[in-house]
């Protein structure tokens, strides 16, 4: 592999048999696929708790068209946020529920306060967050509902 640095590291015998077992039993092959993901996941998660990183990723909600101004509250929370809301689909799933697919840009901080807003409506069934970092290109999803 180009441009890849050995490293070594030390471990008491205990803890690299654990380790040893403990990627096994996920099927890694190496332990230096096993450390990288490692690596990685522990990268991208001190990405996820600095609300102020930039961020893009999309908003995926169902809800029920019929539950009272579930549209209206909708609309109202992505023209708060205009500045995060780059775009939307809509999808008429059947004939009571849609599917709405946000496009959303900003700090990370402000993306979770978007996608919370729009999960405490009452009519939203479910809503997911995922974010990809521009960065790293780390990617992160928070919060399935009900
Ligand atoms: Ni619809």
């Amino acid at each position: 592999m180009d441009g890849v640095t050995r490293i070594g590291v030390s471990l008491e015998p205990e803890l690299l048999k654990e380790f040893d077992e403990s990627i096994s039993s996920k099927g890694y092959v190496s332990r230096s696929e096993a450390i990288r993901d490692l690596v990685r996941d522990s990268l991208a998660e001190s990405e996820w708790k600095n609300e102020e990183e930039h961020m893009v990723g999309v908003i995926v909600m169902v809800y029920d068209h019929n539950v009272t101004n579930v549209g209206d509250k909708l609309t109202n929370i992505q023209h708060d946020h205009s500045g995060n809301v780059n775009t939307s689909i809509h999808v008429h799933l059947d004939h009571d529920r849609c599917m709405e697919i946000l496009i959303v840009e900003g700090k990370l901080g402000s993306l979770k306060k978007l996608a919370s807003e729009i999960t405490s409506i009452k009519g939203v069934l479910r809503g997911r967050l995922t974010m990809v970092s521009p960065k790293s290109g780390n990617m992160h999803h928070l919060g399935a509902r009900k």
